[in-house]
């Protein structure tokens, strides 16, 4: 078994998070091609993005599928909440990370660079993610973490997101402000989530891989 892809994709990062929660050793191997885009990584998979896993050459592509793959595959240390509930909590953030945050921070990327901003794209964007921290409180359970006491998938999703757009988006947008400094309930499990030595240990990985590809957005 062995997970393709840079640890500069919060994808990339949500599934190797959650592997070191479940204690799964999961191997990380150069993209087959040298790119995503590359001929032999299509034969892979045709979605051609990262991350992927390699199991026996089998492929299950979707960081979402692949955390959700770990888990049914090693369950002797669930990442996911033991009550039903509390699972389909978890994964109700993943979900609103997947669907309603990560078009933003795709969206906000191509309007990095000042000179080339269209303050109507920022503006939309910006209502948008406004949304999105309404859904996600409305949806955390007590906490601090997403759902209770630990952290799970969906602390895996939204922790990689949010320290993205740290980089990408609060400290180039002036306009638009990190909930996770507000004092709300996103502050209380940002909290968490630095104290928390295995989450701490990933986002402090993860925000220099992606403060490298800083320099592609700033075009
Ligand atoms: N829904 C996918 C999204 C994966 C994704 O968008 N990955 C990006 C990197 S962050 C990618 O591979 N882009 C294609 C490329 O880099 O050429 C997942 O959850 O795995």
């Amino acid at each position: 078994m062995k997970l393709y892809g840079a640890l500069a994709s919060p994808y990339v990062a949500r599934v190797l998070l959650f592997a070191r929660l479940k204690g799964v050793d999961l191997p990380q191997a150069d993209i087959p091609g040298g790119s995503p885009r590359a001929d032999e990584y299509r034969g892979f998979t045709p979605i051609g993005k990262i991350p992927s896993l390699d199991v026996d050459g089998h492929c299950i592509p979707e960081s979402e599928v692949i955390c959700e793959y770990l888990e049914d595959a090693f369950p002797d240390k669930s990442a996911l909440p033991a009550d039903a509930l509390g699972r389909a909590q978890s994964r109700t953030i993943s979900r609103i990370v997947d669907l309603y945050m990560a078009p933003i921070s795709g969206a906000l990327a191509r309007q990095v660079n000042p000179d080339k901003r269209d303050a109507a794209v920022v503006e939309e964007n910006k209502a948008a993610l406004e949304k999105v921290w309404v859904y996600l409180e409305h949806f955390m359970g007590d906490g601090p973490f997403c759902v209770g006491a630990e952290p799970t998938l969906g602390d895996c999703a939204l922790g990689p997101h949010m320290a993205m757009f740290k980089v990408l988006v609060f400290s180039n947008f002036a306009d638009i402000a990190d909930p996770t400094t507000q004092g709300g309930r996103l502050q209380t499990w940002w909290d968490a989530m630095q104290s928390h030595d295995t989450c701490n240990t990933l986002l402090n990985e993860y925000t220099p891989a992606f403060e490298q590809m800083m320099a592609y957005f700033r075009r």
